[in-house]
């Protein structure tokens, strides 16, 4: 028992906590949650301190009106032009603009009132996942409703009494696999205990997004497209905390499969699930959670050690962009690669030829979809390393010149270093033109929250990637003048200088 009652406090930083109290009182202001109606100020006392808002980097919170004392929200089924990484801007459907949708937060007790407009076209539907609410407003088309036709519209109006991270879908299967989530905050009545100064949330979703081709196949079960709140890796924008913040990290996921969430330099406690709050009693200690299709996962620990953490799903192919047995023109050329061929092929049944063939092998396993007969590029076979360069130094925007001490050397610059006979290497290549420098793109995705992220760690940041920044208060305080910096200026961000701290 003494055990575990020295692992509690050390995860929960009694003693920092009670010395942080003073600047809580100001944290909300520091969220990206500031136009919610929500009264985040009422529970602000010096015994039971302020609800912290929850923010969800790179996706937007939902303002509500007031009407009759109903808290009144509207959302719009519609496609949505989702840029994943900066060039990559796949025909999503989702939200207000946004896919996932916008963060709705709410408190326990609230009641309601959710005009949902369907501006796709086709009959829609909206579930609140978990809610236990009437079966009117369920939003299980058919069954509770009718579906919301094209142009059409629905009301839905309940009382809540739960609390947690819950969220939002469309209940039409295949369009949940274009995006319609969002997630749904119920904030308590009485705050949790222990108090946390940091509270964030991220979406976990998948998409089937083939080359040159901005519209997810929802029935292609070959996702190669993995993002956080609608960004992948390097565009996702890291989660920035002061050094021994008390943080919590609610995970949602909707999709196809299921991601062992893992993160660097830190050990939490999981502290609720898609139902809620779990009981203190089963907070065991980890530092990957398995985050389940249709569950949500909440995560709380003192961010008690300084640096630039990965947060991640840990399944290789989905810290990839762009995974597909065609990696198209960014690492590969050649004669072309056979592609939406038979089933035979599809399952990796020879029929001529050998499995290694420069026609054949790329594709083995890998249906790529009806239509499409032979891509313009190769995919994952052998390729010389000057081609490599080559290709490399094509890619339009590409860093290349992110590592200083290369500057002068050209090749080097955009040719990994690998050995003379890696070709001879069976299983080369693997990661040698799949990440790295010459795939570093830090100007690119610049922003406030990457400030003094070490030059050149965007080329090995793809996917369900993000960063964890445990700052020291000087580092935060600088990240947090250029955010509102940005905020004043609509036009992007003046070069800022990147410096090793
Ligand atoms: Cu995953």
């Amino acid at each position: 028992m003494k055990n575990r009652r020295d692992f509690l406090r050390s995860a929960f930083g009694l003693s920092a906590g009670l010395a942080a109290a003073p600047r809580l009182l100001a944290a909300p202001t520091q969220t990206n949650g500031e136009n919610m109606e929500m009264a985040h100020t009422r529970h602000a006392s010096p015994q039971s301190r302020g609800v912290v808002s929850v923010e969800t980097p790179d996706v937007p919170q939902l303002s509500c009106r007031i009407v009759d004392g109903v808290k009144e929200f509207h959302l719009i089924a519609e496609l949505v032009k989702q840029e994943l990484i900066p060039g990559k801007v796949a025909n999503l459907w989702g939200y207000n603009g946004s896919a996932p949708g916008p963060t709705i937060q709410v408190i326990e007790g609230d009641r309601v009132r959710i005009i949902v407009d369907n501006h796709l076209p086709e009959p829609t539907s909206m579930h609140w996942h978990g809610f236990e609410i009437p079966v009117e407003v369920d939003g299980a088309p058919g069954s509770s409703q009718d579906p919301i036709p094209p142009g059409g519209r629905f009301v839905y109006e309940f009382a809540l009494h739960q609390s947690g991270t819950f969220f939002y879908h469309s209940h039409m299967a295949m369009q949940e696999m274009m995006g319609m989530i969002g997630a749904f905050i119920m904030h308590p009545k009485e705050n949790y205990s222990p108090h946390v100064d940091r509270d964030f949330a991220i979406i976990l979703q998948e998409f089937a997004i083939l080359p040159n081709n901005p519209i997810p196949n929802s029935m292609n079960m070959e996702f190669n497209w993995l993002t956080l709140n609608g960004k992948s890796g390097p565009a996702t924008t890291p989660l920035i905390v002061r050094l021994n913040d008390r943080v919590r990290l609610r995970f949602i996921n909707l999709g196809m499969d299921h991601h062992p969430i893992h993160l660097h330099g830190h050990t939490f406690v999981v502290t609720g699930t898609e139902a809620g709050r779990q009981p203190q009693s089963t907070w065991g200690p980890g530092n990957t959670v398995l985050v389940g299709v249709a569950q949500s996962r909440d995560v709380e620990f003192v961010a008690n050690n300084p640096g630039d953490w990965m947060i991640h799903c840990h399944l290789p192919h989905h810290m990839m962009n762009q995974m597909s047995s065609v990696v198209g023109p960014m690492t590969r050329r050649g004669g072309g690669m056979p592609a939406g061929l038979g089933m035979e092929e599809g399952m990796g049944i020879l029929r001529k030829g050998h499995a290694t063939s420069e026609d054949k092998g790329p594709s083995l396993g890998r249906g790529m979809g009806v239509g499409s007969t032979r891509d313009e590029t190769t995919g994952n076979g052998p390729q010389e390393t000057q081609q490599a360069g080559r290709s490399i130094s094509n890619m339009p925007g590409m860093e290349h010149g992110a590592m200083p001490d290369m500057q002068d050397k050209a090749m080097q610059m955009t040719a990994p270093e690998v050995t003379k006979n890696a070709r001879s290497v069976p299983g080369f290549p693997q990661d040698a033109f799949m990440e790295g420098p010459a795939m570093a793109m830090d100007k690119m995705v610049e922003k406030p929250e990457n400030y003094g992220l070490r030059p050149g760690w965007s080329g090995f940041m793809q996917g369900m990637m993000t960063f964890l920044r445990v700052l020291t208060p000087e580092m935060y305080d600088k990240v947090m003048a250029l955010r509102e910096q940005q905020k004043n200026k609509p036009e992007p961000m003046p070069e800022m200088e990147h410096h090793q701290e």
